[in-house]
């Protein structure tokens, strides 16, 4: 059995759960993060020196943490093609597209978009520097609008752990009040992914915890 430490508000968590269960894997989670405490106790930081969520342990491997390090083993270990495809340049073209949506989408959206339109004070929000960081992302995003218009998902026909790596990020995107203009195709691919009932349990999680408030 896996067992996941991480708070079910956090994306990189999220992240990590929809991945075990559109695999299929079992497992047990355990409250940890802000308020449910745990990653500062000392048993936990001799698991996850960083002190953040996920960690996870699968049987008696050794503790592991970063999310996407953590999908690249979950899909290595549980998956095959096309989820995460065996042929080594079949395989980086998925990954080249998991690591786009961390790195472009996920560092330009979780900091300098959520972080300041849900989890800053109303008060001490900075309209304008949301406004263009908001303008940066809709500019990356377009690189994947562009991708889906002829692809059902981000690397051709077929889910894989780049759509898990993408995905997860839209539902906070899509239900933050920010500009959403000219990009039709994500807006296609978002519904759909809502359609996967491991995207609706583990992702469409109500993020209220973590409001800033005025
Ligand atoms: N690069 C790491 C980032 C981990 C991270 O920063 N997690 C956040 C939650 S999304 C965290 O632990 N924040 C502190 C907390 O929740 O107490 C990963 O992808 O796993």
């Amino acid at each position: 059995m896996i067992k996941v430490w991480g708070r079910k508000t956090s994306s990189n968590v999220q992240v990590v759960l929809w991945c075990l269960a559109e695999l299929g894997l079992e497992f047990d989670r355990v409250d940890a993060g802000i308020h449910y405490g745990v990653v500062n106790t000392p048993e936990y930081l001799a698991m996850n020196p960083n002190a953040t969520v996920p960690t996870i342990i699968d049987g008696d491997n050794p503790p592991m943490w970063e999310s996407a390090a953590i999908n690249r083993y979950l899909a290595r270990q549980y998956a095959s093609a096309p989820f995460w495809p065996a042929d080594p340049v079949e395989q980086a073209h998925v990954d080249q597209w998991a690591e786009w949506a961390k790195l472009n989408f996920g560092l330009n959206f979780s900091v300098p978009v959520f972080w300041k339109v849900v989890r800053t004070a109303k008060s001490k929000q900075d309209p304008e520097a949301i406004a263009s960081a908001v303008v940066k992302l809709n500019g990356i995003a377009q690189i994947a609008d562009r991708q889906l218009a002829s692809h059902q998902y981000l690397t051709g026909n077929n889910f894989t752990v780049a759509d898990v790596m993408f995905g997860h990020l839209l539902y906070r995107y899509y239900t933050i009040d920010i500009e959403r203009t000219g990009l039709p195709n994500i807006a296609r691919y978002y519904e759909d992914l809502q359609t996967r009932p491991a995207y609706r349990e583990h992702v469409m999680v109500n993020y209220d915890e973590l409001r800033a408030g005025d």
